[in-house]
């Protein structure tokens, strides 16, 4: 893509058989060099940037991860960390032979206190088996995805990732309470607080949350976790204009209030791709919008009557055509896979370009309308959905290949037209390699220099995750 073109290597050193042997003792069978091993964790999830490092680091302890960075930094090796390795801007992968530090190994649970909810863990830890964890304590993660099976909640932070239950338990901002962090000198940075309020000076651990590995090397986390609901429903909805779908959303903000915990949409296209390519049914008559909405409550009499009057009303009025609701955890998950596996479905689509803007929610959608009417026979999909309840779109462009001429119909125009409405052109995802060059649309000159002057201060040397996050006429 014409700016996530690769900068030049910048002047690191290359690892010699000397820094393999220094690596295999500090590390006795974590440090890869075997090329097929290699091969996965050289490539994203999207299969759409390919680095070519011939060294994978799995450290087990904070201690080591300490060791390998003030070695990488002495001998000025870049190091690029890697989570799950689901993120989708290009950020978790090298771009040349970075060293890459997976956080695989790092999966312990450290402490989880049942009173308080607060959970404190190892970075590497899958989202989905803290999720499991927790469960079995009647708690659950403040956080869903659908990557929840591979994403590491050190990826989640980094990247600070949204998700489908923002709207009810806030952003990682909030729910994470503490994290350890190693810096790119090797030097531990302990703020593992396990506290609800701490004014003590500048809360430092937020410089972490988000930056997307360029800052230091997430170790540790402690989150605060809600109560397991005890009662979940799920509605899945038609609805025929995308202004219904606004009307519906206020209608459900109003009537079920503090039960409510997700509202999510889907327009046709996605539904056509979800059953084209995962072979998924959709389980209410035609429409051209869909919308997830998720309750969760203490009192299933409560929340069941509640959702009821809701229903009927936005039916009886015509905001909603169609709909199902469901209450048993086998049906939850159906409905639930309508809108978590787009994603998935849209990777079998062709080449798919991405955009994830936030904006006010009732300008939100036309920018699919718009680019429908650009872009013509010219795109294979265009296709919108995404976390209406944040004012969150997923726009993704999908061709049978990679295709320089559409791209350039795309971009920077959508870049132009998020900006102009005050938009932000990375709402969740973060900027990685691919989109740091676009920063500007959203974060004004002198705030992208501040960002640069945080970077020289903790990584003089820019070995952690070069080429990321910051345009190139920062770093
Ligand atoms: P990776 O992809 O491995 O890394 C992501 C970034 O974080 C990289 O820059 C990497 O260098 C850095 N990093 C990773 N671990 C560390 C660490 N310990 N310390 C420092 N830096 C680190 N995102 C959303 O926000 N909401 C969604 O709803 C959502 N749904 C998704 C659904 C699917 C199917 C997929 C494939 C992705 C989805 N994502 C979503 C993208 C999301 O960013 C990631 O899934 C997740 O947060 C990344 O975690 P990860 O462990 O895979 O990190
Ligand atoms: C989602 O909400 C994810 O499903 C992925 O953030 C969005 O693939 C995308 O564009
Ligand atoms: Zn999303």
């Amino acid at each position: 893509e014409a700016s996530s073109a690769a900068p030049p290597r910048r002047p690191f050193s290359q690892v010699t058989p000397a820094d393999l042997d220094f690596f295999r003792q500090l590390l006795p069978g974590r440090a890869i060099t075997d090329p097929d091993v290699l091969e996965s964790s050289n490539v994203d999830w999207l299969k759409s940037v390919k680095g070519n490092s011939e060294v994978l680091l799995r450290p087990k302890t904070t201690d080591e991860v300490s060791r390998i960075l003030s070695y990488c930094n002495q001998r000025n090796l870049a190091v690029s960390p890697q989570g799950g390795n689901t993120g989708l801007v290009g950020g978790s992968v090298p771009v040349f032979d970075e060293i890459i530090l997976s956080t695989a190994l790092m999966n312990q649970i450290l402490t989880f206190d049942s009173i308080s909810g607060i959970l404190t863990c190892q970075a590497g830890c899958v989202l989905e088996s803290l999720s499991q964890y927790l469960e079995e304590q009647d708690f659950i993660m403040p956080l869903d995805l659908g990557a929840k099976g591979s994403c590491h909640i050190g990826g989640n932070v980094s990247t600070n990732a949204g998700g489908l239950r923002l709207l009810r338990y806030g952003s990682l901002r909030g729910t994470v309470l503490g994290l350890e962090v190693v810096l790119a000198d090797g030097r531990v940075l302990n703020c593992l607080a396990t506290l609800r309020k701490d004014n003590t000076g500048y809360d430092l651990k937020q410089l972490f949350i988000g930056s997307e590995g360029t800052l230091g090397v997430i170790t540790a986390v402690s989150i605060l976790c809600p109560r397991k609901p005890k009662s979940v429903n799920v509605a899945f909805l038609g609805c025929s204009s995308f202004q219904n779908l606004l009307e519906t959303f206020q209608a459900c903000r109003g009537m079920l209030g503090e039960i409510l915990s997700a509202f999510e949409f889907l327009d046709a296209s996605c539904m056509n791709l979800l059953e084209k390519h995962l072979k998924l049914t959709n389980p209410i008559t035609e429409s051209p919008f869909y919308i997830v909405i998720e309750t969760a409550g203490s009192n299933a009499a409560h929340d069941e009557e509640k959702l009821h009057n809701f229903l009927e009303k936005v039916m009886t009025s015509s905001l909603v055509t169609d709909g199902t609701v469901a209450t048993e955890e086998a049906k939850i998950k159906a409905l639930w896979s309508m809108r978590e596996r787009i994603t998935e479905a849209l990777r079998h689509d062709g080449y798919t370009y991405k955009y994830d803007i936030s904006l006010s929610v009732e300008k939100i959608y036309d920018l699919v309308t718009h680019m429908r009417e650009r872009l013509g026979d010219r795109a294979q999909n265009v296709v919108g959905y995404g976390h209406i309840g944040d004012g969150n779109l997923h726009l993704n462009i999908t061709s049978p290949s990679k295709d320089p001429a559409l791209l350039a119909a795309i971009e920077p125009y959508v870049y132009e037209w998020t900006s102009q409405y005050q938009g932000s052109i990375s709402a969740e995802h973060g900027l990685g390699l691919k989109k740091r060059n676009y920063i500007y649309y959203s974060k004004t000159p002198e705030a992208v220099t501040l960002m640069g002057n945080i970077k020289a201060m903790l990584d003089p040397k820019g070995i952690l995750n070069p080429y990321k996050t910051l345009p190139d006429d920062i770093c």
